[in-house]
């Protein structure tokens, strides 16, 4: 009974051309837009090292991004980099490298000596990769082909 009330008032605002905010209908989620994005994607190529791929995060919003939980994954999620603490500064730029190295300031490693993002090499069935980055919530947020 209660939800067909609920319909009901709904269809009339509706009709009335009005929207009832205590449905929610037009409410934002706050802090759902995300300023922190893929910026870039490069996938490596025959003969490099693990830590010449990298992908790299930005962050194009006024305020600081803690990326503590977050998550960026490859196409079909095979691997998946889960963020420790890491404060993103606005318009600051973070780079992840696939290989094994010290984090300093701007530069993480995703620290297992293996390669992540698929290369451009039709001879190996490989066509590129895709970075996706999850925020703390589990919400995708941004992604970026390499
Ligand atoms: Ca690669």
């Amino acid at each position: 009974m209660k939800n067909r009330l609920a319909v009901a008032i709904v269809v009339m605002c509706l009709l009335l051309g009005t929207v009832p905010f205590a449905f929610g209908a037009t409410e934002k989620i706050s802090g759902s837009s995300s300023s922190a994005y893929v910026s870039a994607l490069y996938v490596g190529a025959t003969g490099e090292k693990p830590n010449q791929e990298y992908v790299k995060l930005t962050n194009g919003g006024k305020t600081s991004v803690n990326l503590k939980g977050w998550k960026i994954k490859d196409e079909g999620a095979k691997h998946t980099y889960i963020f420790s603490s890491y404060t993103l500064k606005s318009k600051s730029t973070v780079t992840l490298r696939s290989g094994i190295g010290k984090s300093s300031g701007s530069t993480l490693y995703w620290g297992k000596n293996i390669f992540i993002w698929n290369n451009h090499d039709p001879k190996h069935k490989e066509y590129g990769d895709t970075a996706y980055l999850w925020n703390a919530q589990g919400k995708l947020v941004s992604s970026k082909k390499g």
